[in-house]
């Protein structure tokens, strides 16, 4: 067990910058694409990558927004006029909803857009046609024209997985309506946050919805949205409901009188009804996208029309190997960029077959996503290593059992192991399947570093070179350059702009720029796009060859499951407990889901540490953020350890919960603090059994950063 308090390390630059250690990360054996892969890829020539050299930059990634249909075509490429807020596509003029649905129904009206699947097994799976799709969008369509809203307006959901979604996204985008969709484990309260940003006058909901097994009320978190939001100013006027059951309400929230309306009713109205796509400006909004960050108010990451849509189709095609004949299943789910992305607009655009799944991977057993796949002849899936880790450890041999064949996989969302990706190639895989390991962001809209599936060696644990036109370099905490098989880590950056870039914060343009651009900007009036590096926030290490392997966020970002969870919005959640004096949350290394959340509370004076008082801090972080953010563990400590100055040393606790080496506590206010809380921490977890395993370089590397202190 690493926890001598005296064994601190030797290495300097691990202890000042944070971004930097030298270190010899052990190096993977790769794997080359399967020959039947590549000889069907959409990329299978590597002269492909000559067509995206940066002398080619901006005007290469006119081969991504020819995928789509323009109604006017652009007239610049790239305009960095207004740096860095950068144009794409500028004087062009498309339509999502018309790029995603109208121009299929030409050429394969009946082929299923959509196909879901329930998750009560005795529920058939729906699938439904471009056409099915063109019609209920455009129904949708004129049920919001008929509330009033119009291009520019925003529109917030709050849906689960359920092919309404779609349709309502696509219905929004066909008017240029700007559609924000919170993911619907949040609970009410965050959505109305989001609601409230992002100005929003319309919810759009539904009743209730299956996970694991029950029928969940949903629309109570309906009520709690618009009541949060109201808090903050912001008005929602009406709440549209659609029902899981068409007729039948199946929540016991009751349906407020004036505001609350069921779907299915308005739409009746407008049965067969035609909206024409509006032609709306490649440089206007299609959606915000809420992610977390250093502070407690969530960012809208706001997307274009033109530069997203080109760019989720680019990747898609040549990154996710769609050809229109595929059946297409990402497990992700739509309210996470993965889903806009590379479960709606992507796979879409391109006319594939998507498949939408409402449950959880593992319900009824953890054969369930074979069977899935067995019975619709899915041939490309796409999930995130939390599902797989638990796919493997409740069902390792259920794979096997099913005539599953997949050309091609995807995993997303957070570094995963070698071991778990060996898995994943040999027994979901089949070792027939191409991998690809995808890194990218909520900001960045679509892949960055990618291995192009039918060229490139995989290899475990990285996520591969570039994606095609990006230019990512690791720059030190000065700016230097970090090169290649140095051995040494530093913070990725991507060197130019790319269409799928998020356009900018919504209603926080200093923080887009401050957040994102101003770390390695020397020159503010610079319209030169070499001046203005994309900072990601990412640690990562590039191998000799090229290949990059992400180290995890470097600012107070918590990656559970996949999902990023800001530590300051755990904290503020926590602190509105009356008892609770200092709240801090920290990363803890787990088996299934990644990183768990522990809870570090101090109580204010004359306050005594019960379970009453973590449990309020368990509900509070409940209703303000959602059952996801739950943390594993929550420890009343007598004090926080902490800097002269005051602030949290959360690298410390996070040391702590991972029982790994405290280190450098020299610069401590209050040393003494750190024995006392090692002790009582690690002594309940001995009890507990929650002794971690011996951690990898990479998860050392992120506990020993944690935080900026
Ligand atoms: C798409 C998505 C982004 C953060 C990102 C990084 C982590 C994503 C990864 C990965 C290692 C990968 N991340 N993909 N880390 N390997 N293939 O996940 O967006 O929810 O915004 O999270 O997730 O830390 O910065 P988002």
């Amino acid at each position: 067990m690493a926890d001598d308090l005296d064994d601190v390390t030797d290495d300097e630059t691990a202890e000042s910058s944070g971004a930097q250690i030298a270190v010899h990360w052990r190096e993977e054996e790769t794997y080359p694409p399967p020959a039947s892969f590549t000889a069907q890829a959409n990329a299978s020539d590597p002269a492909i990558r000559e067509q995206f050299t940066e002398d080619k930059f901006p005007d290469s990634f006119t081969a991504y927004a020819d995928l789509l249909t323009w109604f006017k075509r652009w007239d610049t490429v790239l305009d960095t006029a207004n740096a860095p807020f950068w144009k794409w596509f500028v004087g062009g003029e498309l339509n999502a909803s018309y790029n995603c649905v109208d121009r299929h129904l030409a050429t394969h009206p009946n082929k299923a857009a959509l196909i879901w699947v329930p998750e009560p097994e005795g529920e058939a799976h729906q699938a439904i046609t471009y056409r099915e799709l063109y019609v209920r969008v455009n129904e949708f369509a004129a049920v919001l024209k008929d509330l009033g809203l119009k291009a520019g307006d925003r529109i917030t959901f709050h849906m689960p997985m359920v092919p309404e979604l779609p349709v309502a996204m696509l219905a929004a985008a066909r008017l240029g309506i700007i559609h924000s969709q919170v993911f619907a484990g949040f609970s009410g309260t965050a959505a109305g946050h989001r609601i409230a940003d992002s100005g929003s006058t319309v919810l759009v909901t539904m009743d209730s919805y299956y996970r694991s097994g029950d029928l969940l009320d949903h629309k109570v978190k309906a009520d709690e949205a618009v009541e949060a939001a109201a808090k903050e100013g912001q008005q929602v006027d009406k709440v549209l409901v659609f029902r899981r059951y068409p007729g039948k309400y199946s929540a016991a929230t009751p349906m407020v009188e004036g505001r609350d309306v069921f779907v299915d009713d308005l739409l009746a109205a407008h049965k067969g009804e035609i909206v024409e796509p509006v032609a709306l400006q490649a440089t206007d909004p299609l959606f915000l996208m809420y992610t977390s960050g250093t502070t407690g108010r969530p960012k809208g990451c706001q997307h274009s029309i033109g530069g997203y849509l080109s760019y989720v189709a680019g990747t898609s095609k040549y990154y996710q190997d769609i050809h229109p004949d595929d059946t297409y299943w990402c497990m992700a789910d739509i309210g996470w960029i993965t889903g806009h992305s590379y479960i709606v607009y992507g796979p879409l655009a391109l006319g594939t077959t998507s498949v939408l799944y409402e449950g959880t991977p593992n319900y009824p057993d953890a054969a369930r996503p074979w069977r899935i796949a067995t019975r619709l002849g899915v041939n490309i899936f796409h999930t995130s290593p939390t599902a797989i880790r638990m796919l493997r450890k409740v069902g390792p041999d259920e794979p096997a059992k099913y005539p599953i064949h997949f050309k091609h996989m995807t995993t997303v969302g957070e570094p995963i192991e070698p071991e778990v990706w060996r898995w994943y190639y040999n027994s979901i895989g089949k070792r027939e399947a191409a991998i690809v390991d995808t890194w990218w962001q909520t900001e960045t809209g679509g892949f960055l570093g990618s291995t192009l599936p039918g060229i490139d060696a995989m290899k475990p644990g990285s996520c591969g070179p570039a994606a095609l036109g990006i230019l990512p370099t690791i720059l030190d905490e000065d700016g230097n350059e970090v090169p290649a098989g140095s051995g040494k880590a530093g913070n990725i950056v991507i060197r130019n702009p790319w269409p799928g870039v998020f356009q900018t914060i919504w209603g926080q343009p200093e923080r887009f720029v401050s957040t994102y651009y101003a770390k390695y900007n020397k020159d503010p009036k610079s319209t030169d796009w070499h001046d203005w590096p994309y900072f990601a926030g990412d640690g990562a290490v590039q191998a000799a060859d090229g290949y990059f392997r992400i180290l995890g966020r470097v600012d107070d970002v918590i990656n559970v499951a996949g999902h990023r969870l800001g530590t300051k919005e755990l904290e503020s959640a926590a602190l509105t407990v009356n008892e609770v004096a200092e709240a801090a949350a920290v990363p803890v290394i787990d088996d299934i889901r990644g990183r768990v959340v522990e809870m570090y509370i101090a109580l204010k004076p004359g306050y005594e540490a019960t379970p009453e008082v973590e449990n309020k801090v368990k509900t509070a972080i409940e209703t303000d953020i959602g059952k996801i953010a739950r943390p594993k563990n929550i420890w009343i400590v007598p004090d926080m350890p902490k800097t002269r100055s005051g602030k949290i040393m959360r690298r410390v606790i996070a040391a702590t919960s991972n029982f790994t080496d405290t280190g450098d506590i020299t610069t401590l206010a209050n040393p003494e603090v750190v024995d006392k809380i090692r002790h009582q921490v690690q002594s309940a977890k001995v009890a507990k059994g929650e002794v971690p395993r011996e951690l990898s370089e990479t998860e050392l590397h992120e506990i020993e950063h944690f935080g900026s202190e």
